[in-house]
């Protein structure tokens, strides 16, 4: 992306230099060289402490011009190069402009601090109805500009809210939500707003975040309060533009974390609010103790949230569950589900007479039985049994055996773990059946608020998904931005055809393609025996993914691989692939709950055909005839697929989120962290594109105004327009490539830069012409 060679530099010159700590570093050239291979090397100093340092001049791209504060669109940089870019965010966030526009990107840098002067009722009505650009940039314009535009053309708008995590997603999408329920919220004959009587639909929209947060956000280390989910929810529109209905869906939620938590992590903030928060009859309802006495939370030491009371929040969650629309009688099922969960996880066990089987352990573990069992409408020792035994469907007929301790141990974690998922997901359903979507609607806007792309030490199925999911909207994103880029082209009526638009279609077909990588992962998991060797094997030999460019084997492992994603290369470890793949409820967990006298758990597991020979631990068992799984990938990819589709039909409107420092710190920018972020989050892939067309566009009048003294003697012949001017300026350049369409002038990248210097050779021979007749006058 640096501009081209020496040509553009000169002794005085204010460029950036690449520099380790700092990923780039203002300095000025005192020298030009000519390098061995004759490319142009240079002397610089750096601006903060003078140092010298000899570098390629080809790293070393020209600095804009400085503007207090930065600019508030990175398209009007003269110079539009990655220095640039991160200098302009940089020097904004520091005087608390956390909003920046690249053309009609917003990016949102996360202040850490509650900014209440540029939010609420008061800027939303600044906001409404002005066109993006005019006022400074905010997330309202964004969602004003898809609110008006869905009016105005009656189509769906899409916002799309991206970032790592902690980078402000989940803020920023109820930001969006809030001023669109305002917008389309109802309005009586008088013009006052808020429904008169009973819920209105935009209260039961806001009113599920919280909802949906308290089951399925949880601290983590990188953010108190985090999505372990995806959600899209489209929020439908009459022809009035008032709302009328609203869809919710969700992704992938985190189901390890019911039965694992790190410190200082949390589980679900449920759990703690209703152990914090539940009444004295509650807590003898569902038979609570303190979190602290509950084995799947005191794994951590971690059970308050600074600034947060737990059970505050629980009084918050149970009104949002109200406002939203779910009766009493189900926020009782649910809480007492959710307590259920709680003491499953303190039954432990014990061995058994038997070799190799298990009991659960006398004293405390039988009281969480008893309570586990009346709270999920079950008999006790049903429920023993179905910890404590595996039950296998063969041709010869069901075959019994013992669980040994470590075995009971991990089935019951499965089902807590499948009882809290599939809680979440009728959760989920309630609140559509209760919001009502409207399927006759005018018009719907959905937001779209995503995990961002993932690369840590250990890579895991889930950041495989996550990051299928980052490149299936990178691409979208790519095609949007391309699309746009060559609609300005085609109104200024100028040539584009020789753009190259480079896709990320190679590293989809890798992962999601025909015996891509997971199409081998479920053929794997088709076969009972089959390790994570047997997968890691079966991927370095087929041709569909060894031979992609984009595919690799790390020297140092025999089963890990490595997909170089447009944001990078991230490697996978492979050891728990086939486990995660496999999605199915144990059988005798399917048979023990869809005979409970409770109707809340016996609806959850409303009768799902339960494959044959069907187990969690199928790699101990003795091989066996396939048996049919539901694959978590290709359910994902599946959802995605048809997320995509929805999104295809719709206009997208792009937010990335971004996170200033790994300290969740008001005040500090770290420069390379915020860089790896507009990497992946394709900031600088939108710029790269616009960069491989014409990322200098100038009005005539202004490219006249600016570089006039390139060509005086047009500029005073007074029957040339501007066009005319600018052409002959151009000429003159000698530059090649430029277009001039019908109101600007377009510059290939780089060009800007080479006119700039034409400009200050002349002006300074031109100075020193004048000091010179100057002196012959003394
Ligand atoms: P995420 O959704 O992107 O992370 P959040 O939206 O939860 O991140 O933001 C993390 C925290 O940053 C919030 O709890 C706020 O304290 C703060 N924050 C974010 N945006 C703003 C804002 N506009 N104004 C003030 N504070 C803000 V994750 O769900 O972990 O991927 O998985
Ligand atoms: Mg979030």
């Amino acid at each position: 992306m640096a501009a081209p060679a020496t040509v553009i530099h000169t002794v005085g010159s204010k460029v950036w230099v690449p520099d380790p700590a700092e990923s780039w570093i203002k300095a000025a050239v005192q020298k030009i060289e000519e390098g061995k291979d004759g490319a142009g090397v240079l002397i610089v100093a750096l601006e903060e402490n003078g140092e010298l340092r000899r570098v390629p001049a080809s790293d070393a791209p020209l600095q804009n011009v400085e503007t207090r504060g930065g600019v508030e669109d990175m398209t009007r940089l003269s110079y539009l190069h990655e220095p640039g870019v991160l200098w302009n965010i940089k020097s904004r966030y520091m005087f608390d402009d956390i909003y920046t526009y690249t053309g009609s990107i917003l990016i949102a840098v996360n202040p850490f601090a509650p900014l209440p002067h540029i939010y609420g009722p008061h800027m939303m009505d600044q906001y409404r109805g002005v066109d993006l650009g005019d006022l400074s940039p905010h997330v309202y314009a964004i969602a004003d500009a898809a609110y008006r535009q869905m009016r105005k053309e009656m189509k769906g708008q899409s916002i799309l809210v991206s970032g790592e995590s902690g980078a402000g997603k989940t803020e920023t999408s109820k930001l969006i939500m809030k001023y669109l329920a305002y917008m389309g919220g109802y309005m009586d004959a008088a013009g006052r707003r808020g429904s008169s009587s009973g819920r209105s639909v935009e209260e039961q929209v806001l009113e599920s975040n919280p909802l949906l947060e308290a089951f399925g956000n949880a601290k983590t280390v990188r953010n108190n309060n985090s999505s372990r989910f995806g959600k899209y929810v489209e929020i439908n529109f009459n022809e009035k533009g008032v709302i009328s209905g609203a869809a919710i869906r969700t992704y992938l939620l985190e189901r390890s974390r019911v039965v694992a938590v790190n410190n200082p992590e949390r589980s679900y903030h449920i759990f703690y609010q209703l152990c914090d928060g539940a009444s004295a009859e509650e807590r003898a309802r569902w038979f609570l103790k303190p979190a602290q006495e509950f084995n799947y939370l005191n794994q951590s030491t971690c059970f308050d949230i600074p600034g947060d009371s737990n059970a505050e929040e629980y009084q918050r969650t149970v009104t949002a569950m109200g406002k939203v629309g779910i009766p009493a009688e189900q926020r009782e099922s649910v809480f007492a589900t959710v307590a259920s969960v709680l003491h499953l996880g303190n039954i432990s066990f014990v061995e058994g007479k038997e070799a190799d089987s298990s009991k659960v352990a006398p004293g405390a573990a039988q009281e969480h039985l008893q309570a586990a069992a009346a709270l999920l409408g079950v008999d006790p020792a049903g429920l023993e049994h179905a910890l404590t035994t595996r039950s296998r469907v063969m041709r010869e007929g069901v075959i019994v055996s013992p669980l040994n301790v470590r075995s009971a141990v991990e089935n019951r974690d499965s089902l807590a773990k499948i009882i809290y998922a599939k809680m979440f997901d009728w959760l989920v359903a309630a609140v559509n059946a209760a919001i009502g979507e409207d399927k006759n609607c005018a018009a719907s806007v959905g937001v779209l608020d995503i995990y961002g792309f993932e690369s840590f030490e250990y890579n895991d199925l889930e950041q495989f998904c996550i990051n299928l999911a980052n490149e299936k909207l990178q691409q979208h994103f790519n095609q949007h931005v391309f699309k746009q880029e060559q609609a300005e082209y085609e109104r200024e009526e100028i040539d584009w055809s020789y753009i190259q638009f480079v896709d990320n279609q190679d590293v989809l077909d890798l992962i999601e393609g025909r015996l891509g990588v997971l199409d081998l992962l479920d053929e794997q998991c088709r076969f009972p025996t089959a390790t994570h060797k047997d997968l890691a094997e079966k991927l370095y030999c087929t041709p569909s993914v060894k031979d992609s460019q984009r595919f690799a084997k790390p020297k140092l492992s025999q089963t890990a691989f490595t997909i170089q994603h447009y944001a990078g290369p991230v490697t996978y470890q492979t050891e728990n692939f086939l486990d995660k793949n496999k999605d199915f409820v144990v059988a005798e967990h399917q048979q023990l709950l869809e005979a409970s006298s409770r109707q809340f758990v016996q609806e959850l597991f409303a009768s799902e055909p339960v494959p044959e020979g069907a187990e969690n631990t199928p790699s101990k068992a003795a091989p066996r005839a396939a048996f049919k799984f539901n694959s978590v990938g290709s359910q994902f990819k599946k959802q995605l697929g048809e997320l995509m589709a929805q999104l295809h039909t719709m206009e997208p409107h792009y937010v990335r989120c971004v996170k200033p420092n790994g300290l969740n710190k008001p005040g500090l920018f770290e420069n390379s962290n915020a860089l790896h972020q507009l990497r992946c989050g394709g900031v600088l892939e939108a710029v790269r594109i616009s960069c491989a067309g014409f990322p200098n566009k100038r009005p005539f009048p202004d490219f006249v105004d600016h570089f006039w003294s390139l060509a005086p003697e047009l500029y005073h012949m007074p029957d040339l327009d501007d066009r005319q001017i600018a052409e002959g300026i151009l000429k003159q350049s000698g530059l090649e490539g430029y277009q001039l369409g019908t109101s600007k002038v377009f510059l290939r990248a780089g060009q800007m830069a080479l006119l700039d210097k034409q400009r200050t050779d002349k002006l300074s021979k031109a100075a020193v012409q004048l000091q010179r007749h100057a002196r012959g006058f003394l």
